[in-house]
């Protein structure tokens, strides 16, 4: 029996199991980490459970993982950072050099592509998510604009390759992607060194990560160890199939030709529910709706909650911290009339004037999945 296969099994155990509470054992498997639906125990992937998911910064203890390949282990001493590619002056940097530079702090949300995955019908293969794979972090450290500028970037230089110090295994592939220097130049794309105010934990990339602000999580690349300006797109499996959102979405189940197929960035708009959990009994009384909302490079405008169903909607207060790339939490104190059976739904809205549809688009990897949140609820007399 595979890892896999395994791990699969641990996975339906634990949402058999009553809601939120992980079988016994599961919070050993990695230090560190309150307890997490854990999709593969190695290399790790887990996912937060959405209780952990209301507050605007989420903890490293609750922070999702997701890694294709063994962590790479980092001895500071020696490791160094080499910039080189179309550059008038080759760069290898210590973790000294890069503290040297101008140091900058980003509120910005990270997701998982595949997150909320296992809602698509037909299903595809690929890790199940439900719907945690995403948390809101402070990242801090330099600009990628002002490292390119010190190697003297060269103009013709159209990407940069970002490898991460892990390496690959049997047929899995190095973990390589190529950001579009447009985006590497932006102020906000930056070199993170830290996560929360402390230095980068090892299993979120230490010790430098890419922030890709607004862009899917496998652009985030983890544990930096080489960036290579270059003037073509990287051809390796994540940048090609890997990572790809058709340009025209189909039919369910279609199959989508390659040429038609496009490299993700942007993230779509989205919310969620932290709170009530579905399935959950409720007191009749207030009771506290939350969640947060987010929608990729875009700003929240507005989350709408309903509690028919989405027959009408009723506005939720939103958190004051007001980030581009980070989500805004948001909040409503719900008052049942009378006891009941209650579908609740949230849904947000951004500044482009985008809001989640019914049904998210599917496509063949099981990206960008954003359709309303439905939570059932039971509110006893
Ligand atoms: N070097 C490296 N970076 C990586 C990955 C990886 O496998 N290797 N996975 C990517 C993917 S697909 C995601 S969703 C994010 C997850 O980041 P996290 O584990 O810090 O939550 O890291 C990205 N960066
Ligand atoms: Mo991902």
């Amino acid at each position: 029996m595979t890892r896999a296969h395994l791990s699969r099994r641990r996975l339906v155990a634990l949402a058999a199991a009553a809601p939120f509470a992980p079988a016994a054992g599961q919070q050993l498997v990695v230090p560190g980490k309150k307890p997490m639906i854990v999709h593969n125990e190695f290399p790790e992937d887990l996912e937060s459970l959405p209780e952990y998911l209301d507050t605007w910064i989420t903890p490293v203890d609750s922070f999702f993982v997701r890694q294709h390949l063994p962590r790479p282990k980092i001895d500071i001493r020696s490791w160094r950072l080499s910039v080189g590619g179309r550059v008038g002056n080759r760069l290898s940097l210590s973790l000294g050099d890069l503290k040297a530079f101008p140091q900058v702090t980003v509120p910005a949300t990270l997701e998982c592509a595949g997150n909320g995955r296992s809602h698509f019908r037909p299903r595809m293969p690929g890790l199940q998510w439900n719907k945690g794979a995403i948390g809101n972090a402070e990242w801090r450290g330099p600009r990628v604009r002002d490292i390119l500028a010190k190697a003297g970037a060269l103009p013709s230089a159209a990407f940069a390759d970002f490898d991460g110090a892990d390496v690959g295994v049997a047929k899995t592939p190095d973990f390589i992607r190529s950001i579009p220097m447009r985006k590497c130049l932006h102020e906000a794309t930056i070199l993170a060194l830290e996560m929360n105010g402390a230095p980068l934990p090892d299993i979120h990339g230490f010790p430098a990560r890419l922030i890709v602000p607004g862009w899917d999580g496998a652009s985030w690349v983890k544990w930096v160890s080489r960036i290579d300006a270059t003037e073509q797109m990287h051809g390796g499996f994540y940048m090609n199939p890997a990572y790809r959102y058709p340009r025209n979405p189909g039919p369910p189940g279609q199959p989508v030709k390659p040429e038609d197929l496009d490299v993700l960035e942007g993230m779509a708009v989205k919310s969620f529910f932290a709170r009530p959990a579905s399935g959950s009994r409720h007191k009749l009384g207030a009771i506290t709706l939350s969640g947060a909302a987010w929608a990729g490079e875009n700003r929240i405008v507005r989350v709408d909650v309903s509690s028919d169903g989405g027959a009408t909607w009723r506005p939720a207060s939103l958190s004051r911290q007001d980030y581009r790339f980070a989500w805004r939490t948001w909040q409503f104190e719900w008052k049942p009339a009378r006891p009941g059976y209650y579908t609740l739904c949230c849904r947000a809205l951004d500044s482009a004037g985008r809001t989640q549809p019914l049904e998210a688009a599917w496509n063949p990897s099981g990206y960008l999945y954003n359709a309303v949140e439905r939570v059932g609820v039971t509110v006893e007399g």
